[in-house]
């Protein structure tokens, strides 16, 4: 655009004087052109793959609370396994694997009190697990039973949404109650890099970075939106820029290191409690399993893709850092291992004696009134359960 001039006039000439140049004089153009600097995106990792710490960044989190979360992380991979097992022997519902993403999972939530709200994925029941889920309550609801749906009355979750992206305007929305009632409480919204793409997803950015919503945007890029990789779904080698794009704090984290995930989102929840605004993190990490277990991943990618993230397992490193610690060893993770399972054996067997499969019940909860065609159709189902004996 070209920069506003004074108004240059012709001079008058008479027959006796020279030709005068006229220079336009230049006055300051209200355009600021000064190039723009979107400002560096940090990166963090405070645990490497290979168990390196940053002494500089390690938040020395004291040994009983770093044990907790060592546990929190096994018992996910256990509870995942074990749900994997329960779908491939038609115990089990489709449901969506998060092998290899537990410490993604577990820093997102670790840093939230009871009172702070958290918005979850699909993908998050390792998250749902440290926020009080009892591991009954989501064997119920992968194996779709309604009472495993809604979250437990003392939990300050949202149920979470099969529609991608859809979840993150109503967590804005949530997050911007606590700031209409002066509530010192953020709100967690985890989504995936292929929710990026949705607009509902960029609209809540820019709604909560206006309006300084107490919200921690936690972006979990694995890599792939099913068969989608992140190349085919950005031309940004990142997300994280995304977020500065809407002006917002934003920064990019090893997802696979929990020490760096809890540390950013506990600033980041921090910040929001303190009415300083969203915060956007684009964790790093790598779907190492199916998308769901309706998926076959070897039709569309190559296991060399996958192998690499075999090393950065977020729980071997873990692991490593506290034998170096001298707060595990061999013999403890075993036993560890084995408690988990067992635990998650003790909720499954819980599970298989609770749940009561109730099929009259499927008209029953989406319309108040059921139409004329529903309800014939309703009817016909009912006679035919009449006719098998079915309860
Ligand atoms: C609006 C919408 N479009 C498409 C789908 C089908 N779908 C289910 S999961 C998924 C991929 C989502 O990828 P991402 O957000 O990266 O999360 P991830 O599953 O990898 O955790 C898609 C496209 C859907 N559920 N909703």
């Amino acid at each position: 655009m070209p920069h506003e001039t004074t108004e240059s006039t012709t001079p008058e000439r008479t027959a006796s004087d020279s030709i005068i140049e006229v220079q336009p004089t230049r006055t300051r153009s209200a355009m600021d052109t000064t190039p723009i600097d979107l400002g560096r995106i940090e990166v963090l990792q405070i645990l490497d793959e290979h168990a390196q710490v940053d002494e500089s960044l390690d938040p020395r989190y004291d040994d009983e609370y770093l044990l907790r979360i060592h546990r929190g992380l096994v018992l996910t991979r256990a509870f995942d396994q074990r749900m994997l097992t329960m779908q491939r022997q038609g115990e089990m519902g489709t449901f969506a694997p998060n092998l290899g993403q537990e410490a993604c999972q577990l820093g997102q939530v670790i840093p939230l009190t009871k009172d702070d709200w958290y918005s979850p994925s699909y993908r998050s029941f390792g998250a749902q697990l440290w926020r009080g889920w009892s591991m009954e309550r989501l064997f119920k609801l992968w194996a779709g039973y309604h009472e495993g749906f809604p979250p437990p009355p003392d939990v300050n979750d949202l149920p979470f949404s099969i529609v991608i992206g859809s979840h993150v305007l109503p967590a804005v929305g949530v997050a911007m109650g606590m700031n209409y009632r002066s509530e010192p409480n953020c709100m967690v919204v985890n989504f995936g890099d292929g929710a990026c793409s949705q607009g509902a997803v960029s609209e809540a950015l820019n709604y909560a970075a206006v309006n300084k919503a107490p919200v921690v945007f936690v972006c979990e890029n694995n890599g792939w939106a099913i068969s989608t990789p992140l190349t085919k779904q950005s031309a940004t080698t990142n997300l994280a820029s995304r977020g500065a794009g809407f002006g917002l704090p934003s920064i990019r984290v090893d997802g696979n290191d929990i020490l760096a995930m809890t540390l950013a989102v506990d600033q980041a929840a921090r910040r929001a409690r303190a009415g300083d605004g969203p915060t956007f993190i684009e964790a790093v990490t790598f779907r190492m399993s199916l998308h769901t277990t309706a998926d076959d991943p070897t039709v569309y990618r190559a296991q060399e893709l996958v192998d690499p993230w075999e090393a950065r397992c977020p729980i071997t490193r873990y692991e490593t850092y506290l034998q170096r610690k001298g707060l595990l060893d061999t013999g403890a993770i075993d036993r560890i291992r084995e408690e988990c399972d067992g635990e998650v054996i003790v909720a499954r067997d819980r599970f298989r004696t609770d749940a009561v499969a109730r099929p009259r019940e499927i008209f029953d909860h989406i319309y108040g009134e059921l139409s004329p065609e529903l309800e014939a159709q309703k009817q016909a189902y009912l006679d035919r359960l009449e006719r098998k004996g079915v309860e």
